[in-house]
Formats: C-alpha cells, sequence, structure tokens
C-alpha cells in the first residue's frame, strides 16, 4: 500500500508511542496537587498556565502509562516510585536569565515560576513545581530519562527553560490560497486547526499535537500566517469563538495561543479611515480589539506582527516607524500581561536587479538598530537567523547584537523551506545550536555573550513544520527537527546528537520501552550530518538561493538572478559571489561588531563556508581546505550525492527488522522520501556543476561527468 493513502488514520504517535512511558508507567505513581496555586506573580493577569485543566490531564497521563504497562496510581503512603508534586515556588531556586535588571517583568517571573526540581533519592523520584504546567514538562523529564529516571545515584536537581518565550509559528491559512494553499510553505499537508474556510470542528488533534509540543517544553503557539490575508484578520473579531475553541484544544497540555495580526485592522477590520499609530482612534480601536480576545482567551499570550514586508501593511505608510508601530499594540496587551512579537523580517522586495547599492542582507539592522531602546518592555523583535531568509547557510544576523536595549527574540525555520521540503532528510539541529552559540563579540574567555544570552529575554520563535499529514511532517525523520527545535529552546545548550538520541529512545521504542540498536546507529548515520550533506550539493559556499522561484524546491541556478527580491549569485566567465566588504562592496560586513567585522571582510580570514556571501571571487580563489572555489563546486556536489546514496544504503540495511523495530508505514514513507532526495541531488548536481563549467570554461580536475 502506497504510505500516502493512510493520512485519514489515527496520527503516527511521533515521539510518544505507548513503548516511551513504560520505565515510568511500570512502576507505582503519585500525584500530588494540595491546593491549587493563586497567582503565580501577584499581577493583575489571569493565570497563564491553564491550571485546573493541565493538573486534569496530569491524572490522564498517569493513568495512560500505568494502564499501558502495568504500574498503578497510588496514594503517597502507597510507596510510590515517582511523586509529581505542586508545591509553593519557594522550594525551587529562581532561574536567572542574565537580562538587565530594569527589563524584568511578568514574563521573567514566568520564567521562573516554569522550572522544577527532581530528585531522587534511593531510586525513588520526586518531581516538585510551581504551576500544573511546569509540573506537566517535569513528567515529561521523567518520561525521556525512561529507566535513567529511577537509576543512578541520589541527585537533587532543578531544571528551568533558559527562555520565557518559546514559540512555534504556524504559517497556516483559514482560506487556501490561491498560490501558498492551506499553509504557506507547509509540506506536511493541510493545516491541523483549519479546513477550508473554517476551524475544524474536531480539533482532538490539535490536543494531540499540544501533548507532543508540551514533551519538548514549548508553550506557545502562534495559530495563523504572519501574511495575514482578509479571512485570517477576521480571526481577530468575529471568529474570536472559533479561537477561543481552539485555545481550549491547546491548554489542556500548557500551551498558549498567539495570533497573527494584520497592522491595518483598525481600517479593514475596524472601518476606521487610517491605521497611524499614533492616531488617538487607532490606540483605542487596538485597546478595544484586546479586551475582546483575553475575555474570550484569559491565557491569550499575544500578537505576532509582519509589517511593511513583503506587501504586508505597516507603519511607514504613515511615516511613522516601527518602533512607533509596535508600541500601539503593545499598549492594548500591556494590561493583560501580553506580548508583541514584531517581526524584523524587513527589506525592499521590489529591488531593481541592475541596483548593486541595494543588499538585502542590510536590510534589518539598517531599519532597526536605530530604533534600540525604543521598543516597549512587551514588544519582541523576532529576528531570523540570518540576515537573508532561512538559507541552507548564512552568517548569523548582525541585528542580534545591535539591539541591547530591546527584547530580541532569535527567529528559526523548522518547515524546510529551502533545506528540502520535508522530501530530504535533513536534521537542522546542528545549525541552530551553531547560531544559538555564535558569539558576535569573539569566541574564547575574552568573548563576549553568545547569541542565546541575548535572546534570553526574547527567546525563540520557529515556523513550525507540523501539518495533518499521518506523520505530522511529511517526512518522518522531519519530526527530529521539531523535536529538537522545542528541546534547545528550553535548553540551547543541548548537543543535537544527544538530542537525536532521545528522540530514537522515544520514537523508535518498541512496548517494552527498548529500541534495537542498529536502527539508532543507522538513524545517526543518516541524520547526524545531514544538514552539511544538503549543503554540500546545493548553493556553494554560502551564496544562498538557486532554487526555483516560487516554490523554492529543486535548483534553478539562475531562477533569482534578474528578480526583485535581492537575491543574487553574480556569476560570471571569471567569478561568483555578493561583494559585501565595506572596502569594495556593500558595506555589509560593518554591520558586525569586531572581530567578525574584519573576519568576514578579508577573504583570507573569512570561513570558507561563507566566503561568496561576504566576497565576489575568481574561480581559481584557493579556498582553505586548499582546493579552488571551481573545483570545490564540482567536488562536493559530487560527494554530496555519495552521502545520499549511503543514506539510501543504511535505511535499506534495516529492511529486516521491518515491522518489529521500525513500523512499516514509517519505513515506507521514508523510503519514498529518500528515493526523492536521491533523484533531486543528482539534479541539484549536474545542474550546477554544469551551470559553472558552461560559465567558467574550467574542467573538472577529475574528469567526471558534466553536461
Ligand atoms: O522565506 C520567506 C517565505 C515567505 C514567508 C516570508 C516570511 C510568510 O518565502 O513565504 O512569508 O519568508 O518569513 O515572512
Amino acid at each position: 500500500m502506497n504510505s500516502e493513502n493512510v493520512v485519514d488514520a489515527a496520527p503516527h504517535p511521533a515521539w510518544l508511542p505507548d513503548g516511551a512511558l513504560a520505565a515510568v508507567g511500570r512502576r507505582r505513581l503519585t500525584l500530588r496537587t494540595p491546593d491549587l496555586p493563586g497567582p503565580a506573580h501577584g499581577g493583575p493577569h489571569p493565570r497563564p498556565d491553564g491550571s485546573p485543566e493541565v493538573v486534569a490531564t496530569l491524572r490522564a497521563e498517569l493513568d495512560r502509562a500505568t494502564t499501558a504497562h502495568g504500574g498503578a496510581v497510588v496514594d503517597p503512603g502507597g510507596s510510590p516510585d515517582l511523586v509529581l508534586a505542586l508545591a509553593a515556588s519557594s522550594v525551587l531556586t529562581s532561574s536567572s536569565n542574565g537580562r538587565n535588571e530594569d527589563h524584568v517583568s511578568t514574563l521573567d517571573a514566568e520564567a521562573g515560576a516554569a522550572g522544577f526540581r527532581f530528585v531522587r533519592s534511593a531510586g525513588r523520584v520526586t518531581v516538585t513545581a510551581a504551576t500544573p504546567t511546569a509540573l506537566l514538562h517535569g513528567w515529561f523529564h521523567a518520561v525521556r530519562l525512561g529507566e535513567a529516571a529511577f537509576a543512578g545515584p541520589d541527585a537533587d536537581e532543578h531544571h528551568a527553560p533558559a527562555f520565557a518565550l518559546r514559540v512555534l509559528d504556524h504559517w497556516d491559512n483559514v482560506d487556501v490560497h490561491p498560490v501558498m494553499g492551506q499553509v504557506e510553505r507547509g509540506y506536511s499537508g493541510g493545516s491541523v486547526f483549519y479546513d477550508d474556510g473554517r476551524v475544524r470542528a474536531d480539533l482532538s488533534r490539535v490536543t494531540t499535537y499540544a501533548r507532543l509540543l508540551a514533551a519538548t517544553g514549548i508553550d506557545r503557539v502562534c495559530v495563523n500566517n504572519v501574511n495575514v490575508h482578509a479571512r485570517e484578520a477576521r480571526l481577530l473579531t468575529d471568529d474570536l469563538p472559533e479561537v477561543a475553541r481552539i485555545a481550549a484544544a491547546l491548554r489542556p497540555y500548557g500551551v498558549r495561543t498567539h495570533l497573527a495580526v494584520s497592522f491595518a485592522a483598525p481600517m479593514t477590520l475596524g472601518g476606521l479611515p487610517t491605521s497611524d499609530p499614533l492616531d488617538a482612534d487607532v490606540g483605542a480601536w487596538w485597546r478595544a480589539a484586546a479586551d475582546r480576545v483575553w475575555a474570550a482567551v484569559p491565557d491569550f499570550g499575544g500578537f505576532v506582527v509582519k509589517a511593511d514586508s513583503e506587501g504586508q501593511p505597516g507603519p511607514f505608510a504613515y511615516g511613522r516607524d516601527h518602533a512607533d508601530g509596535a508600541n500601539a499594540l503593545a499598549e492594548a496587551v500591556a494590561p493583560h500581561g501580553g506580548v508583541v512579537h514584531w517581526r524584523a523580517f524587513v527589506y525592499d522586495h521590489r529591488q531593481d536587479w541592475r541596483d548593486r547599492s541595494t543588499d538585502r542582507a542590510r536590510a534589518a539592522y539598517d531599519h532597526f538598530a536605530p530604533l534600540d531602546g525604543r521598543f516597549a518592555d512587551n514588544v519582541v523583535l523576532q529576528v531570523k537567523h540570518g540576515p537573508m531568509d532561512f538559507q541552507t547557510r548564512e552568517p548569523v544576523s548582525p541585528v542580534l547584537a545591535a539591539m541591547p536595549g530591546t527584547r530580541v527574540a532569535l527567529e528559526l525555520q523548522v518547515t524546510q523551506e529551502y533545506t528540502g521540503q520535508q522530501r530530504h532528510a535533513v536534521y537542522l539541529a546542528p545549525w541552530w545550536r551553531e547560531s544559538l552559540a555564535f558569539r558576535p563579540w569573539g569566541e574564547g574567555d575574552e568573548g563576549g555573550p553568545a547569541v542565546r544570552d541575548l535572546v534570553a529575554s526574547g527567546g525563540v520563535a520557529a515556523v513550525s513544520n507540523v501539518g495533518d499529514d499521518r506523520f505530522w511532517t511529511g517526512h518522518p525523520l522531519a519530526q527530529a527537527n521539531l523535536y529538537a527545535f522545542g528541546r534547545l529552546a528550553w535548553d540551547p545548550t543541548l548537543d543535537p546528537s544527544a538530542l537525536l538520541d532521545e528522540w530514537v529512545s522515544l520514537t523508535f521504542a518498541r512496548p517494552d520501552g527498548t529500541v534495537e540498536p542498529r536502527v539508532r546507529e543507522v538513524l545517526h548515520a543518516v541524520l547526524d550530518d545531514s544538514w552539511r550533506t544538503y549543503e554540500s550539493y546545493t548553493a556553494p559556499l554560502g551564496v544562498g538561493f538557486m532554487v526555483r522561484p516560487g516554490h523554492h524546491y529543486g535548483p534553478d541556478v539562475d531562477g533569482y538572478e534578474y528578480t526583485p527580491w535581492g537575491t543574487y549569485h553574480f556569476a560570471d566567465r571569471d567569478g561568483v559571489g555578493v561583494d559585501r566588504t565595506r572596502a569594495t562592496g556593500t558595506g555589509f560586513t560593518g554591520q558586525y561588531p569586531a572581530p567578525w567585522r574584519d573576519v568576514y571582510e578579508d577573504v583570507a580570514t573569512c570561513p570558507d563556508e561563507l566566503l561568496l556571501f561576504f566576497h565576489h571571487v575568481p574561480y581559481s580563489h584557493v579556498l582553505h581546505s586548499g582546493v579552488t572555489v571551481i573545483q570545490h563546486v564540482y567536488d562536493s556536489r559530487s560527494e554530496g550525492v555519495e552521502r545520499v546514496r549511503g543514506a539510501v544504503a543504511a535505511w535499506e540495511s534495516l529492511a529486516d527488522l521491518v515491522p518489529d523495530a521500525v513500523p512499516a508505514d514509517v519505513d515506507a514513507r521514508v523510503r519514498e522520501r529518500l528515493a526523492e532526495q536521491l533523484r533531486s541531488a543528482v539534479e541539484w548536481r549536474d545542474q550546477v556543476s554544469t551551470y559553472f563549467l558552461r560559465k567558467s570554461g574550467v574542467p573538472d580536475a577529475r574528469g567526471r561527468t558534466i553536461y
């Protein structure tokens, strides 16, 4: 049977099959919730952690695990192996997030209460937390540890998320968009929230999704596309009862709802003559809108805004800047403890390709750095990790280091728009980890803070890769990206390979909780280095794009070369790359502090993998690796294809383990995707190699076939 035919069946359990609960489920478990806690921080806001619902969820989780595996839910006197206890926050050590004291606010107080304490004494475990949601995260911590939770020496650990804000953004449309479909850049079927113009009647799958997210630590979801079309804009007004239904489906697992809103809403929905953020009526309209949202959804999280970007309306129309725009909305949500995620993805998408003075990479910094210090405390400036647009390789965005007086979030893309669209197996955690660990003021002891420190108060946000596909993510192995994002959002120092191991242990757990060692080995072989493999057969040395315009899948070297989008590689007969130096180029290198402004400026020190992002060089330029740029193009395209062949062979070596250690439907879907990845990698190799042979006239020193 073709694996596509099973989409209507129950969704794949992802990282929570019953086998993943074996270690806890065979034991004696106790849930102690003496009193439901009062307000977490004494503020006027309704409790953000869905208390009664989450307590009910915890009870159900314990029942489910013990029923499946023969354990029991017992009273505190029944000598439990695992006690989950709600307690006053004073039993917890408060978390420090390294921020400037004058920025400390409600959000930070919530982050402090989001942690849990894990104590193991003589093989018995007690997890204590101040809120039901934190306790739920502690429960899933024990689930993840499995037998290891109960083995080993006595321990007393405090676990708290590094970031107060851990958000997944859905680019889901309510109406099917004529070009982008139900989910913009979605590669996993339709939306879990909407179906052809309305919120789904049955939202049970949304609750299952929230369960998966809670098991990673994610606690906020923005449920609609940042490109807010007319139909979707109404989620803010007429459709609030429907939004409340979505929120009710997410709440049992402690996940809060956010909405993407249109900056023009006061006009398009409110009938006002203007959306000028400094207009008194506009301010009043946003305040009334926010009041209605929180009346319908008391634990609502906030708004996400894409303004003056790719055709979305914004403050520029009124001669205002982005601080004016963001602050108007921030003021409206502040009385409710809400946040405004304001995106920094602002650039000229109507550029003239002949104009060499405009550089899209510069745009976010040029727009936002001068505004540092002017954003309200409940505004989070959401910055894409690179200066361009979620390419396979980019330097870290200089905006992250340029806004010390602003709450800044790092935006990542779990959905694989430019990284194989969930047809290619590409494990992105190594790259995200690299971005989070990047130190804009240099490495080593003299270096300053890392990106993960700079975004401590704004946290992380990522575009979700989930849809109504049976495997949630199209490619079953793309589940690892969603899992790893959630875990890195909790602890950005976690090791990507260890995270992959965790994911395998849960996802491929047999009913008794064990994982076949060969499955573990093969998944490491296929995924650990897969991002670099993908990089090696697509656009070379950080130059980016070279994808088919529009859908962005597969090679088209000149596809974007003469378009208005600002995405050029400038290949000619002599060389390739974008000169972004201060000396002779666009000056983009000057947006970085030292030492990077100088490291990137000089071809002699610029890292190979970013060479063509920063420099236009001749094909004969010799890389640090010792080969010329042109030979690197030929070699690495060819090696990339061979590595994909290796991944196909590795997966095929598991055939004898289907279905006992690898479910048959997972196997069928992975095979189908790997076959497409190999076909596509060959196409990339041949188009890119042929293009550069024809441009340069330099033959492949190794004499491989080029067309
Ligand atoms: O990567 C680009 C995508 C657009 C997306 C935009 C953004 C939602 O091609 O589809 O729009 O980024 O991040 O806003």
